[in-house]
């Protein structure tokens, strides 16, 4: 049997992913910090089937600690403060959990159990403002937010093991991926959550910021399957994970609104408040790498995707109403 550490299991993806290796009889370990409230949401339907590991990426004395305890075969380091925006509210935490936490988790590994195989999750981010598009794994990096940044830190870390240590070291360059289990605060979610609200009388309005920001949106459940391929390949490597077409949070929003009948412009208000100090226009990644030497695509489409997170939050509303 196959052994697990998962760092930001509680999270969108480490829910996914521990699904994932659940299902191929990988015996789960999942790194949790400690929370005043408990946060299993995400994983409440396989929490039994999961060891969790009391730690933080800021400790490096936990994440020995939790390699020692799991012994892994595999790490997928998914944790991070992951939202852009409050990169710059909180630009030290972000850098020492998501810039140095990569490299502590790193030098647990290369400590205590230097064949374990490493997946860093890195960031259509990091290509910021595009040299070039689409962005591929040769793309030059020009972050724009201190998130953006701490990325890139932790993607250089990840390759500078992977070269000085021999290490088993895999960098993925994800572009933006959703699912009905993405926070809240991520414009996605925002809206299909405001979307069902609005259609059950819950809510008004919507407050966005920029409407002509483009991303390449994919679906999570299909993107935890190329961290796990990564790390079953001949030799490490890193790889850039997208669909390979791009869209306006305006067309999201248009998409979302008219799944339930409504008329976006009737509902969706400009608000300077969630304009950004400095924007990422556009990302289009190319995932040709993946899709020749890992064999990956994507299975769902930008829209099947926006409708099924606005049905399942009108879902959730509704049940609750
Ligand atoms: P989430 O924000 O949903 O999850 C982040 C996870 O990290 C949570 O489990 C969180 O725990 C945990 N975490 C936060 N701070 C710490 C800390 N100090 N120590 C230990 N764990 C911590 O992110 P996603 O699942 O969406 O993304 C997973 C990873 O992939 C992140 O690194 C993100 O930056 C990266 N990424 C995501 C993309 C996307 O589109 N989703 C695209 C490219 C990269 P808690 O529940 O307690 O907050
Ligand atoms: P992003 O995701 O910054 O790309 O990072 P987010 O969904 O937050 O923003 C996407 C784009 O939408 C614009 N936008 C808004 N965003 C939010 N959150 N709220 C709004 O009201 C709003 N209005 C417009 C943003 O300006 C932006 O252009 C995500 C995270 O998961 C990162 O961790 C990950 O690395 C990248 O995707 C790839």
């Amino acid at each position: 049997m196959k052994r697990t550490l998962i760092t930001g299991i509680t999270g969108q993806d480490g829910s996914y992913l521990a699904e994932l290796l659940l299902d191929k009889g990988y015996k789960v370990y999942g790194l949790k910090r400690r929370t005043s409230t408990e946060n299993y949401e995400n994983i409440k339907h396989i929490r039994n089937d999961i060891e969790f590991i009391s730690g933080d990426l800021a400790d490096l004395s936990s994440l020995i600690q939790a390699v020692k305890l799991s012994k892994p075969d595999e790490v997928y380091n998914l944790g991070a403060q992951s939202f852009v925006a409050d990169s710059w509210s909180q630009p030290l935490y972000t850098a020492e959990v998501t810039g140095l936490g990569a490299l502590n988790m790193l030098e647990a590994v290369r400590q205590i159990k230097q064949d374990a195989r490493f997946y860093q999750a890195s960031s259509s981010e990091m290509f910021g403002k595009v040299i070039e598009t689409p962005q591929t794994e040769t793309t030059p990096f020009y972050p724009r937010s201190p998130y953006g940044v701490a990325k890139v830190y932790g993607h250089w870390i990840t390759v500078n093991y992977r070269e000085s240590f021999d290490i088993f070291a895999c960098s993925g360059i994800l572009f933006n991926h959703e699912s009905p289990r993405r926070g809240i605060q991520f414009v996605t979610r925002k809206v299909t959550d405001a979307v069902a609200r609005i259609k059950l009388g819950l809510q008004t309005e919507l407050r966005l910021g920029n409407l002509d920001a483009k991303r390449d949106w994919g679906f999570a459940g299909d993107y935890v399957k190329a961290m796990w391929l990564m790390l079953q390949q001949g030799r490490s490597n890193d790889y850039v994970v997208a669909t390979g077409k791009t869209h306006t949070v305006r067309e999201l929003v248009e998409i979302a609104f008219t799944h339930v009948g409504l008329n976006w412009e009737d509902y969706v208000i400009q608000d300077p408040a969630f304009m950004r100090p400095a924007e990422v226009d556009l990302l289009l990644g190319d995932p040709q790498k993946a899709k020749k030497e890992l064999g990956w695509e994507p299975k769902v489409s930008f829209e099947e995707l926006i409708k099924m997170m606005v049905d399942h939050d009108m879902q959730k509303y509704g049940q609750n109403q």
